[in-house]
């Protein structure tokens, strides 16, 4: 399977992450994406290509424009602001309060986020614009004909909503790539996230739709990252109900329960019937996962991978969490080794 990666990656370089009351050096830091890179190499995956230029237009198909622009402008109003770290959110429009967009930056922090453990830097902008452009670059594969490909993005994007970012994602990528391979002509798209979290972002951006199928297995929101969407209620809205599926699991959650919503899964992706899978692909559920709380071994990551590809769809994976960097690169190279055994 082909991989695609953009150096650019670099210019998402936090230093802080806002985490029980103090500033931590971030968890999504750029060894993650290089530790992933050289195991894909080592293990000879297959060729490792440079993302393309798509510009604004695919991602504007998914993010609305005044967000697209807060983004891009928003380190530089930061720094014109005069404050002296990096740009965190602190204020939020809560119940009863207007959802206007403010002038002045701290506000507009507020109202294009729901999280504030995701500090804006100089480069943010350039990376999460590369994080997109690897994404639909390796859809374009798959939408000409490559069985497979691994989009090795950085920063992640499940999180991020139309006009919201958080739990360290810009720009949702796994939904740029539904909505291409639907705007190429895909009559249904499922994406199916195994990441340990919510993919909070791609549920809220395609929650009444029919045509794009969300799925996601990740820990109880009850007690986890993003605690405030990903209940197993959720189930679409409008001419989306019955398209969304939820299946949230508790702390010490082995492969051998989280396989059976996997499996589950799995059925209704085939009963959908799709032209073409996203798989928004964290191992974040590693055993050894400093943010997470899930159980499983990297040998569980090779049958996680046979087991998407027994669905033998077209199939895009896109990169989300995993946090062990020691670890991350094993992972995920066994899900796609795993995957690549089956074809
Ligand atoms: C807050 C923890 C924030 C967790 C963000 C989750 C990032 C992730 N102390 N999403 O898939 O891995
Ligand atoms: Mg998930
Ligand atoms: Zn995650």
């Amino acid at each position: 399977m082909k991989t695609v990666f953009s150096p650019l990656h670099h210019r998402r370089t936090a230093m802080t992450e806002l985490d029980g009351g103090i500033l931590i050096a971030p968890h999504e830091k750029p060894s993650r994406a290089e530790t992933i890179l050289a195991r894909v190499n080592q293990e000879q995956l297959g060729d490792v290509l440079p993302a393309q230029e798509f510009g604004l237009g695919p991602v504007l198909r998914v993010h609305t424009r005044n967000y697209v622009d807060f983004l891009n402008n928003s380190w530089a109003d930061w720094t014109a602001a005069g404050k002296p770290g990096e740009a965190i959110p602190a204020v939020w429009p809560g119940r009863g309060m207007r959802h206007r967009v403010p002038k002045d930056i701290d506000g507009r922090l507020g109202y294009y986020s729901f999280a504030a453990e995701t500090s804006i830097t100089e480069g943010t902008w350039d990376a999460a614009r590369a994080s997109a452009n690897v994404a639909l670059t390796a859809q374009a594969l798959v939408a000409n004909g490559e069985p497979a490909a691994f989009a090795l993005c950085r920063p992640p994007g499940h999180h991020a909503h139309t006009d919201l970012f958080g739990g360290y994602c810009f720009f949702n990528n796994a939904a740029l790539s539904a909505q291409a391979f639907r705007d190429q002509g895909a009559r249904r798209v499922a994406v199916l996230d195994v990441d340990f979290h919510h993919g909070n972002g791609t549920q809220s951006i395609f929650y009444r739709r029919d045509d794009v199928m969300t799925i996601s297995l990740h820990g109880d929101p009850d007690l986890v990252f993003p605690h405030f969407l990903g209940f197993e209620d959720e189930s679409g809205e409008g001419p989306g109900e019955g398209f969304n599926l939820n299946l949230v699991y508790p702390p010490g959650t082995p492969f051998s329960v989280w396989r059976e919503g996997l499996e589950t899964a799995c059925a209704r992706v085939k009963a959908y019937q799709p032209d073409a899978l996203v798989i928004a692909l964290g191992v974040d559920t590693f055993e050894d996962d400093p943010i997470s709380f899930f159980k499983l071994t990297s040998a569980d990551y090779l049958l996680l991978g046979e087991r998407l590809g027994k669905l033998n769809l077209p199939t895009l994976f896109t990169m989300e969490g995993g946090y062990d960097v020691d670890a991350i690169g094993v992972n995920v190279v066994n899900v796609l080794k795993g995957f690549e055994a089956t074809r």
